[in-house]
């Protein structure tokens, strides 16, 4: 895996910035219409996984195509085994190549392709949860949770900022930091962060109450992979989230909902990790532990 421009001089992981920002809105360039859009995620990614659990919370599966990549990328990147049933592609990259021909970062998932405008409308994962949230709002099943209600959202969006620098992005700053430095500063704020949210969450179901939202599904992609990947693979050693009694109840709540357990496949999520990232894996061995039970009451 080359991460060649993401590593700063210090050693610190900085996020390549994704290329394809357009926004599916109404009077745009890609406006909502249900068929359109096909999403192209990976069940091992916690990026690509938000847009899973939310497109099936949300009921748009008839309205939103998905295609799922092989967990285990070679060097072109992530591939469609069979080619793509939408576009014929065998390779991620070849639908970025032809959105873009001198494209040069990582061919990433989650990317969504506009199929009538014959190209990629975007990778920008946080947005395309929203876009699902709110311009396909006609087209959410009845009774289908507001993920991201009017009256919440500076709220949800504050604290969606401080788990992306903490959790979400803090295990790969960890993870992938080349200096002593840059993991230390990294892996004290990821449990900085798990404190914060364990004391968050003594008391309450979800992170803003009773109800279910986008924060949840951006915090639980994280917590899916922490004792199976991020602990070990990306050092994120200081504890386990089994050790923090109110989290991982909370991980375990949101497990037994179907759009995040049916998207949830450990089995693909430890491949991948171990496998692919060989710049911190080199053997590429996938461990056989931990036990977990995510299914406990
Ligand atoms: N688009 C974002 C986040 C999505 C992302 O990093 N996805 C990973 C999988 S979790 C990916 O597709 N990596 C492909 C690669 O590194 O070649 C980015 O560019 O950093």
């Amino acid at each position: 895996m080359k991460l060649g421009n993401e590593i700063a001089g210090d050693g610190r992981f900085v996020r390549q910035p994704n290329r394809f920002t357009a926004r599916i809105e109404d009077g745009g360039e890609h406006p909502p219409e249900p068929g359109r859009y096909q999403i192209y995620a990976s069940y091992a990614c916690p990026w690509a996984q938000r847009s899973l659990i939310v497109r099936e919370l949300l009921g748009l599966q008839e309205v939103i195509g998905v295609t799922v990549v092989d967990p285990i990328r070679d060097e072109r990147g992530w591939r469609m085994p069979g080619g793509d049933p939408v576009t014929g592609a065998e390779y991620l990259s070849e639908l970025y190549l032809t959105s873009d021909p001198d494209y040069q970062g990582r061919y990433t998932v989650p990317a969504v392709w506009d199929r009538t405008a014959g190209r990629l409308a975007t990778n920008d994962y946080p947005q395309i949860t929203l876009t699902l949230e709110t311009a396909f709002r006609p087209w959410h099943a009845e009774g289908a949770p507001d993920l991201y209600p009017a009256g919440l959202r500076r709220e949800i969006d504050e604290l969606n900022d401080t788990i992306f620098h903490g959790l979400n992005n803090g295990v790969y700053k960890a993870g992938f930091a080349t200096s002593q430095e840059a993991y230390d500063e990294a892996v004290t704020r990821v449990f900085a962060t798990l404190d914060m949210l364990e004391e968050r969450l003594a008391g309450r179901a979800f992170l803003h109450g009773e109800a279910l939202t986008e924060s949840d599904v951006r915090l639980y992609t994280t917590l899916a992979r922490f004792d199976s990947v991020y602990y070990s693979h990306f050092k994120c050693s200081i504890r386990r989230l089994v050790d923090h009694p109110a989290l991982w109840a909370y991980a375990r709540r949101l497990y037994a909902i179907p759009g995040f357990r049916d998207t949830t496949d450990f089995d693909q999520i430890k491949r991948h990790y171990f496998i692919t990232q060989t710049n911190i894996n080199p053997t590429g061995i996938v461990p056989k532990g931990p036990e977990l039970d995510w299914t406990a009451p």
